[in-house]
């Protein structure tokens, strides 16, 4: 069998999404998805322009040493376009081996090691009274996991806190907004937010905090205590990873558990952390880390340390993401929790799939390969649209960290 084509989609029902197409010469299809939010016309143009020739006649079941030709190959390693780029070709050849063998693709990754994959959403509000409706709205859909964002009095806007139907959408159309932060209103606020959650909801529901990057590691460390008397399920991107030293100067403060990995694009960003013990959950996720290939090979290494995976999954994947993730989570034996901020009804429309919410968990399809196409003509209808993430600054006007 042979790739006779590699097709790169740009589409943007609502947002912006990247998808890969591989066809082999037995007519079968392979979809792979390359969404970087707010850089995508990069990731376009590494795949058509540098990696889609380079796959025309190589055969698909070859996904290992097309991996490696397009890591070492290049020259140039790692960083979030290349990682995202072959991400893309791996789920694409995951999909088409999978349909090859007529099973789902978790029959190829050991089966399944779970029932199905614990999921949080995201509950937020402007207020703590808006927060704790949004929690029981989750509730009332099934969500057994919950992470929680909510308003800081004194600050116009606070990213991952939405209008007031509770749903919210990182990117924005034109050029990026600027929002204003006070690390000091934020940690003031937390854990008034967090008693009243275990007031209302005691003590068992999970509960997830996204801190954005905002905080140096002293203050991380002072959060991560003010809020173990609530027992998070984990505090995310406490500081910038950049410095991963940082995280022993939390972890020496603090047994809130703590997790990263969502901008980190390949195991190199995941090591020091996980063989350290510096973390409690991998945060990496199909498209911007490499792929099921090279997410099985950072799960094996977290898994030596107890660390578990719980990946990035916002709606500026595709769902040809979540799709994959499902098979790759299902299939781990250290799987931690999945995120899942559910698409809009348009976009599953351009991306039919078969994967199911059912009380508080997901479960892939079993149909072969990764269960996740795309209908190019609809796709065809919604033209690239640019947008992208605000930018935070400090009172004073200093540029501070995403
Ligand atoms: C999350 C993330 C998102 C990101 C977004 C950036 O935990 O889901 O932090 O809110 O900001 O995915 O593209
Ligand atoms: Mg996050």
């Amino acid at each position: 069998m042979k790739i006779i084509d590699a097709k790169v989609i740009v589409c943007s029902p609502g947002r912006n999404f990247v998808t890969l197409k591989i066809v082999t010469d037995d007519g079968l299809v392979g979809w792979g998805d390359a969404t970087l939010n707010g850089r995508e016309l990069s990731v376009a143009s590494y795949l058509k322009d540098h990696v889609a020739p380079c796959l025309i006649g190589r055969d698909p079941h070859q996904i290992e040493d097309i991996w490696q030709y397009l890591y070492k190959g290049a020259y140039w390693r790692r960083g979030p376009v290349t990682m995202t780029a072959i991400a893309a070709v791996d789920m694409a050849l995951w999909d088409i081996k999978a349909k090859v063998a007529n099973l789902p693709l978790y029959q190829l990754l050991g089966g399944k090691s779970r029932a199905g994959c614990l999921v949080y959403g995201h509950a937020n509000g402007a207020s703590i009274d808006d927060t704790i409706e949004a929690v029981e709205r989750h509730l009332e859909e099934g969500f057994k996991a919950i992470r929680v964002q909510t308003g800081v009095p004194g600050l116009a806007k606070v990213y991952g806190v939405g209008q007031p139907n509770g749903f919210y959408e990182p990117a924005t159309k034109g050029l990026p907004q600027e929002s204003i932060w006070s690390t000091d209103k934020y940690i003031q606020h937390m854990p008034k937010l967090f008693e009243a959650l275990r007031d209302r909801f005691g003590p068992d529901l999970p509960l997830l905090h996204d801190v954005h990057h905002r905080l140096t590691p002293i203050e991380a460390a002072r959060l991560g205590k003010m809020l173990e008397p609530y027992h998070l399920f984990w505090m995310e991107d406490a500081t910038p990873a950049e410095n991963q030293d940082a995280f022993r100067l939390i972890r020496q403060h603090t047994t809130t558990p703590l997790a990263v990995g969502e901008v980190f694009n390949c195991i190199w960003d995941c090591k020091t952390l996980i063989e350290n013990q510096l973390i409690d959950y991998i945060r990496t996720s199909v498209t911007h880390t490499g792929g099921i290939s090279h997410m099985r090979k950072i799960a094996a290494l977290a898994e030596l340390y107890q660390v578990r995976t719980g990946s990035h999954g916002p709606t500026d994947v595709s769902p040809i993401c979540m799709g994959a993730a499902l098979h790759f989570d299902i299939s781990i034996p250290n799987f931690g929790i999945q995120e899942y901020m559910a698409h809009e009804p348009l976009v599953n429309e351009v991306f039919p799939n078969s994967y199911r919410f059912e009380n508080g968990y997901m479960v892939p399809g079993d149909e072969p390969g990764h269960g996740v196409t795309m209908d190019e003509a609809l796709a065809a209808r919604y033209p690239y649209d640019p947008a992208y993430l605000p930018i935070a600054r400090l009172e004073d006007g200093t540029l501070w960290n995403w």
